[in-house]
């Protein structure tokens, strides 16, 4: 059954995608299992009739006829479809401190939990609790708090707009806007950003435009791993001769060539040519390099204007659409060349090409992943990169604009639900007359200030619905304290991970329904919906049988305890699950946008939610489409560290492997980058690991340099050389979320600064 590659690193030297993404295919759904008779599962992922993907939020291509082949998206689905399942006689065989002894690798091997759980501290074990005793003793806890703001509940993005809906309606009547979610640490910058400069979070084009744009900027993304789909967008785009740039310190194989499954002579001719250019920055770099090229862009502009050229920047946007550009562009003059250089770790030409590249595009549109989102000064630089945009006018016309990637499925769909620790008061008050009450109004907790307040006891009940919070969040062992000091830890899951083993006094696993699978209720099958990355609403139905009879739908669970908790004299929670029409009809009432929402939904591919920066009406204090000033930050906390420890100092990013969804380790490769049958790696520069004195293939410690006396270790990691800018390491996570402290965040958007960690190595004092 198990599959396990021996341990090598040897460089890739096919396209992405390709003979080994269909062979990868085979060997999932043979280590999974999935019976046959759930094979047609995959053909309808993404199709008007069936489920939406759990794998990640790029849109689908309307009415798509074909199958749109996408290896992880079927990592994803066979992880749901597995015929491997946990129930009470596993966990009897089992105490929690064992299981802590598994890696997360073989956590998620163990398959699908079948039965709820309540933890046992007399024998260390979990054992089967009824679903009604399961509501009740979380609902005597939440009753027995006596401020509603010691609870926390944590929302992972794959929890459909129905269940989010519910849920946020449930804790706000329950009295908090306590709601860390996988946006904080994720989009959340892109959330804080956009709103100020564009007025709306979330990306002004759809995938249509991606067929009219002459030029796409692809930053600090991993798409032949993490939104295979994007790649046949990407590919279109440079057969029809688009110009695609990628900006990453990485020379990603996927922004390279990619052979896509869907064209056999792909398969044969080495696949297509994917980037043209790629601009490579240090980690952090990208706040320099794109101010670098916003000033470069404004000489292209003196240039033209003194040759009484055309004009470079596009004037009649500016005139009639933005607020303070003159500022921004005197700001942008006085700038320092040499400290934008030094800054972004670019050299001169580079920006200059990159300009070029950008001035000369008639329609561009900016994409960006995690590399831009988790550093401190993510904020800025995501709003110097909606600057750049508005120089030309590339926001709110076809073929051109601005397009944050969000990574969970209907991560975007549950934040436009409500699950928002900083909610607007416009929001609360139409929820507020909707359902006739008062909702809170104070600022909730995020997933950082969570940690936190468990930490410090302020707060005492945890539930998550969905994800693997103790894994996903940074500073492991701190995070793992705090959750250990709840009263009460509650996760609502499809799978074992982690997070039900770092408990609090009390602890509950709750089973439920993944997404792929039929959601019978009193009416019939329910679908829910979702929204992707690009706004577009739809629903999806699952078609394979439930892993267990005893799961419930998340839909269920949380009716189910909202009913237990605050009873049904004002709101009848349980008639919600007999149909999940009604809650639409409810959404059509209490959130913008969503009127007629059950009619709009049942069109074919459902109904975009357009955001009013792509019909250039921006919603900001200006009423325009703002310019902003950031100055380059120099002290922060990688440059005192440096200055501490010289060129020793090293910045390490976490990111993903092939094989892995998040905190789910699937299996051990990332073979687009030569690394098979582990997790323990460090890339390097060749120079980096002369320089510090080692080997490649030796193993080293990490440490964190940071400010409070703490030691932050990761050990026994093997060095790979690797084609990484000097200075930067990169390496996985979960396992590197020790070396992150919790109070390395993103300036505004308080998301851990994942892509940037000050670190020193030293020889390995572990053996492998
Ligand atoms: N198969 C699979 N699919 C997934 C996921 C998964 O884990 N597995 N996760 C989902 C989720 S929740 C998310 S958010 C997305 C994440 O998708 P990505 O945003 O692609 O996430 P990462 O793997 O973290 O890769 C970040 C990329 O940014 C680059 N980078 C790092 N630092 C910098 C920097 O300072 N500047 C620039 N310009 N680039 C930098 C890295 O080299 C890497 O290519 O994927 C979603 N889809
Ligand atoms: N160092 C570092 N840390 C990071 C990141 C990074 O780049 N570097 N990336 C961050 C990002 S972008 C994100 S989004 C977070 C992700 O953080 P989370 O969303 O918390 O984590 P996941 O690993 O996606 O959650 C996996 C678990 O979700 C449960 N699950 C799966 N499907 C379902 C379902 O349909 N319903 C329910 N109820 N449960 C389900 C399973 O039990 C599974 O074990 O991690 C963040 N952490
Ligand atoms: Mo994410």
């Amino acid at each position: 059954m198990d599959h396990k590659p021996k341990e090598r690193i040897e460089a890739y030297r096919q396209p992405a995608g390709g003979l080994d993404s269909i062979k990868s295919t085979t060997i999932t759904l043979w280590k999974e299992d999935v019976p046959g008779s759930r094979y047609k599962t995959l053909l309808s992922q993404n199709q008007p009739d069936g489920f939406d993907c759990p794998g990640c939020a790029w849109p689908d291509r309307e009415h798509t006829s074909t199958f749109e082949f996408c290896e992880n998206g079927v990592k994803a689905v066979a992880a749901e479809a597995t015929s491997r399942r946990i129930g009470a006689d596993f966990f009897a065989r089992r105490t929690v401190a064992e299981l802590l002894r598994q890696s997360d690798y073989e956590l998620e091997q163990h398959g699908r939990l079948t039965e709820p759980l309540a933890y046992d501290a007399a024998s260390d074990r979990y054992l089967p609790i009824s679903w009604d005793d399961a509501f009740a003793r979380i609902a005597g806890h939440l009753q027995a708090l006596p401020d509603p703001n010691q609870a926390a509940f944590y929302v992972s993005g794959r929890t459909s707009n129905e269940t989010a809906y519910l849920f946020q309606l449930f804790v706000r009547l329950y009295g908090t806007n306590n709601f860390p979610d996988c946006s904080n640490l994720c989009h959340e910058s892109s959330s804080r950003a956009l709103p100020q400069t564009v007025g709306v979070g979330k990306a002004t084009v759809v995938l249509d435009d991606f067929e009219h744009a002459d030029t796409i900027l692809v930053f600090g993304q991993n798409p032949a791993t993490n939104h295979p789909r994007m790649l046949n967008e990407l590919r279109a785009a440079a057969k029809r001769g688009a110009t695609i740039v990628s900006i990453n310190p990485l020379k990603e194989k996927g922004l390279d060539r990619f052979a896509s499954p869907q064209h056999p002579l792909d398969l044969v001719n080495g696949g297509a040519r994917i980037s043209s250019l790629f601009i490579r920055p240090m980690l952090g770099g990208d706040f320099a390099l794109i101010k670098g090229v916003a000033k470069r862009v404004l000489e292209l502009d003196d240039e033209a204007t003194a040759k009484g050229g055309e004009r470079v920047l596009d004037v009649d946007f500016l005139a009639e659409h933005c607020h303070g550009f003159d500022a921004f562009a005197s700001d942008l003059r006085a700038e320092s060349w040499a400290e934008l250089i030094a800054a972004a770790g670019v050299p001169f030409e580079d920006i200059a090409k990159l300009a070029q590249v950008y001035a000369q595009g008639k329609a561009v549109i900016c994409t960006w992943g995690m590399g831009l989102t988790q550093h401190r000064d993510s904020v800025a630089a995501i709003q110097m990169l909606s600057n750049l945009m508005m120089m030309r006018g590339n926001i709110g016309r076809r073929g051109a604009g601005l397009c944050p990637v969000r990574g969970h499925s209907n991560v975007q769909g549950d934040r436009t639900m409500g699950i928002e620790d900083k909610p607007t008061p416009a929001f609360l008050d139409r929820l507020g007359r909707v359902y006739g009450f008062e909702p809170p109004r104070a600022h909730g907790l995020d997933a950082v200030d969570t940690i936190h307040a468990m930490r410090d006891g302020r707060v005492k009940v945890f539930v998550g619905l969905g994800g693997n919070f103790a894994m996903a969040t940074p500073d492991t062992p701190l995070t793992f304290a705090a959750l250990q000091n709840c009263a009460l830890t509650v996760q609502i899951s499809t799978k074992l991970n982690r997070s039900h083993l770092i408990h609090g006094q009390d602890a509950l696993i709750l089973p439920t329904l993944g997404r792929t699978e039929i959601d019978l209720q009193k009416t019939g099958p329910q679908g829910v919906t979702v929204e992707d990355s690009m706004c577009m609403v739809h629903l999806s139905y699952g078609i394979n049988a439930p892993a267990s009879e005893q799961l419930l739908s998340e839909t269920a669970i949380t009716a189910r305890l909202a009913h237990a908790t605050l009873g049904s004299d004002k709101i009848d929670w349980l008639a919600y699950v007999d149909d999940y029409a009604r809650i639409r009809d409810e959404i059509a009432q209490a959130i913008p946008g969503f009127e007629d929402f059950n009619a709009r939904v049942a069109q074919p591919g459902g109904f975009h939610l357009t955001p009013a920066s792509r019909e250039r009406r921006w919603l900001t204090p200006s009423g325009k489409a703002q310019f902003i000033v950031h100055a380059l930050e120099k002290d922060t906390p990688i440059a005192r560290a440096r200055a501490l420890h010289g060129d020793r100092l090293m910045v390490l990013m976490t990111a993903r492997s092939h094989d892995q969804y998040n905190t789910t380790i699937y299996a051990l490769d990332d073979r687009y980058r030569g690394v098979y049958g582990q997790r323990r790696i460090l890339l390097i520069h060749r120079e980096d690991i002369a320089k510090l004195g080692f080997a490649a293939g030796e193993r080293v410690d990490i440490f964190t340099v940071w400010h409070d006396g703490v030691e932050r270790r990761a050990d026994g990691f093997l060095l790979v050389e690797y084609d990484i800018p000097r200075g930067c390491l990169g390496a996985y996570f979960p396992e590197t979320n020790p070396l992150i402290p919790l109070d390395s965040v993103a300036t505004v958007s308080n998301t851990p600064t994942s892509k940037s960690v000050p670190v020193l190595l030293s020889r390995s004092t572990h053996a492998a």
